[in-house]
């Protein structure tokens, strides 16, 4: 579990901007579903955007266990920060970053990893959901452009992104559907291309999710990611990295929702002594702490994996699985603690518990982790 020391430096800097520039806001936009720029424009300052992209590109040149470490970090006081983090880096930089030409990395990469503009992701459809290979959105070449037409749902950061990464069919007749399947960056400015209707969300509702609709966008035909009819892999190993960060998103709502059931089972005085004396108090706070501990080793393995260029979609899957629901007992468990004022939006705990129940569905629900990992089990 060691860290560096540029890794420890990381994890430091971010608590401190957690908990000084983040926290004190966390209610506020979960309770006015607020998108908070600010705090965007203060992480992009801080280089957070594009901690392992390469100098070059105006990245900070790190690794991708501390990315994982920020996301954490921030998400250990507010889920909604959180997410915006890392669906801007793992959803909306990484595929141009891992799979694009050097002219797109050229052209997108330093104005997602400085912060300056944002990025997201467009796999998910009405009918293309658990089955991301369901896709309807369309891409007919004309000319040197390609022609989408389709709509996305379920977008992270889909009102501020000026790219977006689409899975369009290219292919019809392809024997399986996986094989037809493209990938595209579209901008924002490009004519028909519109963020359309917020969601409104039970969780996580100080970031933002929309619907992507094209319409007749023209799409240059540089803007192609890898060949034609080979997108499907692209999405899904972008998808694999997308599973540690979401992992690393519960682990930070587990561990926030702990520090503050510790900090009231100390304080709650009931029977004449802290509630943490009582067993059944104290056992709870045991158990979270050992679910996440192990979360932790989960998430930073898979991380670690990813760093050494190690084959990781089943230790992600993993990663994810576990955290997710991880989070989801401890957040719950935390409200218990908290009885009656955990149940009430004047203390902070029903937010996590809301904000961890998207773990268990975004970027694969925890039913798909599970069928990843028992495909590479049984070699299918
Ligand atoms: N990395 C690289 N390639 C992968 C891959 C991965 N992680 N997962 C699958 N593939 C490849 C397969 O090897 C296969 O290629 P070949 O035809 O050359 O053998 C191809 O992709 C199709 O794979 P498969 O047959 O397993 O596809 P399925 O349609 O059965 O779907 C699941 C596989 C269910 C795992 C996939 O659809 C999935 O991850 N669904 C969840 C989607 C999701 O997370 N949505 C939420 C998005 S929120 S941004």
């Amino acid at each position: 579990m060691d860290l560096t020391e540029e890794q420890q430096q990381i994890r430091e800097m971010v608590r401190e901007f957690a908990v000084k520039e983040v926290e004190p806001i966390a209610h506020e936009i979960d309770e006015t579903r607020r998108f908070p720029k600010e705090t965007v424009e203060r992480m992009a300052e801080l280089g957070l955007f594009g901690i392992p992209i390469t100098e070059e590109y105006e990245g900070a040149g790190g690794d991708n266990l501390s990315y994982i470490l920020a996301v954490e970090e921030i998400s250990r006081v507010c889920g909604s920060t959180g997410i915006t983090l890392a669906s801007n880096f793992s959803l909306g930089t990484y595929p141009i970053w891992a799979f694009g030409t050097e002219e797109q990395k050229r052209k997108y990469i330093p104005d997602l990893a400085s912060g300056r503009r944002m990025g997201c992701f467009g796999l998910t459809e009405a009918n293309a959901g658990s089955d991301a290979g369901g896709t309807q959105t369309t891409a007919v070449k004309k000319g040197d452009r390609w022609i989408l037409n389709g709509t996305k749902m379920f977008i992270t950061n889909a009102s501020y992104a000026y790219t977006c990464v689409v899975t369009a069919v290219t292919d019809k007749k392809a024997k399986k559907k996986h094989q037809g399947i493209s990938a595209f960056i579209v901008t924002k400015d490009m004519k028909g291309f519109t963020a359309g209707k917020k969601l409104d969300k039970l969780g996580l509702r100080g970031s933002d999710t929309a619907e992507i609709i094209l319409e007749d966008v023209e799409v240059p035909e540089e803007n192609l990611i890898g060949e034609i009819n080979g997108g499907f892999k692209f999405f899904m190993q972008t998808l694999d990295g997308g599973r540690i960060s979401i992992g690393a998103l519960g682990l930070g709502l587990a561990q926030g929702a702990l520090d503050k059931a510790t900090q009231y089972a100390r304080e709650r005085i009931q029977f004449g002594v802290p509630i943490g004396r009582h067993q059944q108090v104290g056992f709870k706070l045991a158990s979270m702490a050992t679910e996440i501990e192990a979360a932790r080793h989960l998430v930073w393995h898979a991380a670690r994996l990813k760093d050494r260029g190690l084959p990781y979609s089943k230790e992600a899957a993993m990663a994810k699985l576990f955290a997710s629901e991880a989070a989801y007992r401890a957040t719950k468990d935390a409200i218990q603690i908290y009885g009656g004022n955990g149940y009430s939006r004047e203390y902070p705990v029903e937010r996590y518990f809301r904000d961890a129940k998207l773990c268990e569905i975004g970027e694969g629900t925890s039913e798909i982790q599970r069928l990843v990992i028992s495909r590479t089990l049984l070699n299918e």
